[in-house]
């Protein structure tokens, strides 16, 4: 399996965190691009130009994160990132939907923080804001009862919050969200969070 990613993107590293956290690591061949790659590169596999994407052997694509960690993790022997059955099962696969619509609100956040003064929307600044605060205060509540060791959820979240560091969304985030902050500090820690930093 080929998975074509972006160095920075948290969705991508989603990925990898996942493939390194089941051991599965070296079974996929990591294609890195930049942004100009991204352009000419994914819109062959995937019309809507997002990473991650991947390429099985057999030629079949798939997109997006949550479909490409699932397929990552149905090759898993070990113990499963997404709990195969029960409560536990929707309860992860809610935990990362939360991550990834957290981290879709600070990369809307960032896209237009960073417009010039006369095309910024400070409506959908605010807007979206609104939805990051709620969603750190939600998860600053539930970071008591995360699983250890991870599993895709806090996988998910872990990589928006990364996100939002390395862009500086909500300086100063560590102290108004304390019990979610320590709990990244030590995911960080985490072989598969080291080796897939944003870059
Ligand atoms: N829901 C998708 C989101 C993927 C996504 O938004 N990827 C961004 C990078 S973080 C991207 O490739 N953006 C390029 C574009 O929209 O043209 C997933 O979970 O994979």
């Amino acid at each position: 399996m080929k998975c074509y990613f972006t160095g920075n993107s948290p969705y991508a590293r989603k990925v990898r965190v996942a493939a390194y956290e089941t051991g599965l690591g070296d079974e996929v061949e990591w294609m890195t691009l930049t942004r100009e790659e991204r352009a000419e590169v994914v819109p062959e596999f995937n019309p809507l130009g997002k990473v991650p994407v991947a390429v099985l052997d057999s030629g079949q694509v798939l997109l997006d994160s949550p479909v490409i960690c699932a397929y990552v993790d149905s090759l898993n022997k070990g113990s499963k990132l997404i709990p195969e059955e029960g409560d536990a099962r929707w309860a992860v696969l809610t935990l990362e939907a939360m991550g990834d619509g957290f981290g879709e609100a600070i990369i809307a956040v960032s896209q237009e923080s960073q417009k010039p003064d006369d095309k910024r929307t400070q409506g959908v600044i605010d807007r979206q804001m609104g939805k990051a605060t709620g969603a750190l205060a939600l998860l600053d509540k539930q970071a008591g009862d995360f699983n250890d060791p991870p599993l895709m959820g806090e996988i998910s979240v872990a990589c928006a919050l990364g996100y939002m560091e390395y862009r500086d969304v909500i300086p100063g985030w560590r102290e108004d969200y304390p019990a979610l902050a320590s709990w990244y500090v030590e995911i960080l820690k985490r072989q598969s969070f080291i080796l897939s930093r944003p870059e």
